[in-house]
């Protein structure tokens, strides 16, 4: 009799990405201390994702607290909340595309502290969203301080003799205080303690996704859920805790069900809406520039640009004055500025992205392309450029030479080309010319073009065309070369 044949399956749920990018060392280890119950939520929330078929149009708000890194780990669209304001964000992704299943996941200081107001509006309103309130009675994230929701009598790094309700008031029960509201469908709470409720729990999930994919409104659910770091409590003891303390004062219950009728049809999205820049003006009867694809080598295709000097230099105006013709061609761009504390001689940087797609984040922290207009810029920055990036380096005001061989090096006398011109202020578009004329990805007549909508000031756009020209021949030369 020949034996049975087990094949046995331990796998990530789908609604996982495959590696963990945050981590640099195991890429498929998550960042909670064992024994947390974040983990066991998340794989919960996946796992219901991918059964339901509705993780393509998921969008995931992750909060301020522990589960901050949420966006490594859902392969589905992303936001990073401020601080207890997911409920807001929410309402905003939910209405804008209201195709979407939106899922606020908060911890109990999130949700519950700073953020209590936008919880209970959002509830009131009954925005299509599932709030999953994972409360584990502390601040996990900072070091395990009171929460709204510690128990009485629970020590807490703020509360070393524990709770006292009378000067920090009673512990607040979000569920029952959410179920007075009309709008809510679906309010429940569950813990993540002990197989039965955690197959409970489970269930909940589920069924709190499945009303969203039915667009039967707003849904709630806490999670009473371990934290054996901040409580000082090893992980089995924790699920005890749960339990023994904490289910007495936090009933586990399904306070509100009114999921027993019929939801709004899904609507796919009409259809997708244009992110060619464009395509978007275009339909506003704007005629965009004529940049031919193909023309510019690949590797200076879709920049992200660092652009740094000191202040005065016209840093930022420089960042604009790229966006404005990138826009100018056909491109979406993104210009993000980083001021010093000082106007003038501190410094400055700014982030520009130019690209022939829609732009996640306007934040470039990883560039390709890096504009050093003094020294200390290049020192600070050089080292963010990726391998093969370019640096258009004002050699005027850095005399040290660059650190790196493995990325590419355009050296400009920005400063004295401008200052030949009549004002080396203008070394700023020196810059902007140069690598225009160096790459290609800008034509001479867009940056002209674009020089009466960032230089203001009248008097000044002939001496920044002259600028420009001069630095776009410097450029186009140094290709050459
Ligand atoms: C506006 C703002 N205030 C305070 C903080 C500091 N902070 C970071 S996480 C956190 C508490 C998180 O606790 P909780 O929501 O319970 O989540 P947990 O870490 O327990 O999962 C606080 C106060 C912050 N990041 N932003
Ligand atoms: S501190 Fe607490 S909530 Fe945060 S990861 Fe560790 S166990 Fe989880």
């Amino acid at each position: 009799m020949s034996a049975p044949v087990y094949e046995v399956f331990l796998q990530k749920p789908k609604g996982f990405y495959d590696t963990y990018e945050r981590k640099s060392g195991d890429k498929t280890l998550m960042h909670y201390c064992p024994g947390c119950g974040h983990g066991e939520l998340h794989k919960m929330i996946a796992e219901s994702l991918e059964e339901l078929g509705v993780r393509d149009r998921t969008i995931f708000l992750s909060p301020v607290g522990c589960s901050v890194f949420g966006y490594y780990y859902f392969d589905t669209g992303n936001i990073q909340c401020a601080h207890g304001r997911a409920p807001a964000v929410g309402t905003g992704a939910q209405r804008s595309r209201p195709h979407s299943i939106v899922i606020s996941y908060q911890g109990d200081g999130d949700l519950a502290a700073i953020g209590l107001n936008e919880i209970l509006q959002a509830a009131n309103r009954g925005e299509k969203m599932a709030v999953f309130f994972v409360n584990n009675a502390i601040y996990g994230m900072t070091g395990g301080q009171m929460a709204p929701t510690t128990l009485p009598g629970m020590a807490t790094t703020t509360s070393p003799l524990g709770r006292d309700v009378k000067l920090a008031g009673a512990p607040i029960r979000m569920c029952e205080m959410i179920s007075t509201l009309e709008a809510p469908v679906y309010v429940a709470r569950c813990a993540l303690a002990g197989a039965k409720e955690i197959n409970r729990t489970r269930k909940i999930v589920r069924k709190a996704l499945e009303t969203q994919a039915e667009r039967k409104g707003f849904t709630f659910v806490e999670v009473l859920s371990t934290c054996p770091t901040g409580w000082g409590i090893n992980p089995p003891d924790s699920q005890k805790f749960i339990l023994e303390k904490m289910v007495p004062y936090f009933p586990l219950n399904i306070f509100v069900d009114k999921t027993d009728h019929e939801g709004e049809p899904y609507v796919p999205h009409p259809e997708p809406a244009p992110s060619k820049i464009h395509e978007i003006l275009r339909l506003t009867g704007h005629e965009v520039g004529s940049f031919a694809p193909g023309a510019v080598d690949p590797r200076y295709m879709n920049p992200r640009m660092k652009i740094a000097g000191f202040g005065g230099q016209g840093v930022l105006l420089l960042g604009l004055g790229l966006a404005q013709c990138g826009m100018m061609e056909g491109r979406q761009v993104s210009w993000l500025p980083s001021y010093g504390p000082e106007m003038r001689g501190g410094t400055a940087h700014c982030h520009v992205n130019i690209s022939e797609d829609e732009i996640g984040s306007p934040l470039v922290s990883r560039p390709t392309v890096l504009l050093s207009l003094n020294q200390p810029s290049m020192e600070k920055f050089e080292g963010q450029l990726v391998p093969g990036g370019l640096q258009v380096r004002n050699v005027s005001m850095i005399p040290a030479a660059s650190k790196r061989t493995d990325i590419e090096n355009l050296d400009i006398r920005a400063s004295e080309i401008a200052d030949k011109l009549g004002n080396p202020r203008a070394a700023n578009m020196v810059m902007l010319g140069a690598y225009a004329g160096y790459t290609g990805m800008l034509q001479l007549e867009t940056c002209l073009a674009a020089l009466p909508e960032i230089v203001k000031k009248k008097t000044l756009v002939e001496l920044n065309r002259k600028a420009v020209e001069a630095g776009y021949e410097e450029g186009k030369k140094a290709r050459k070369a």
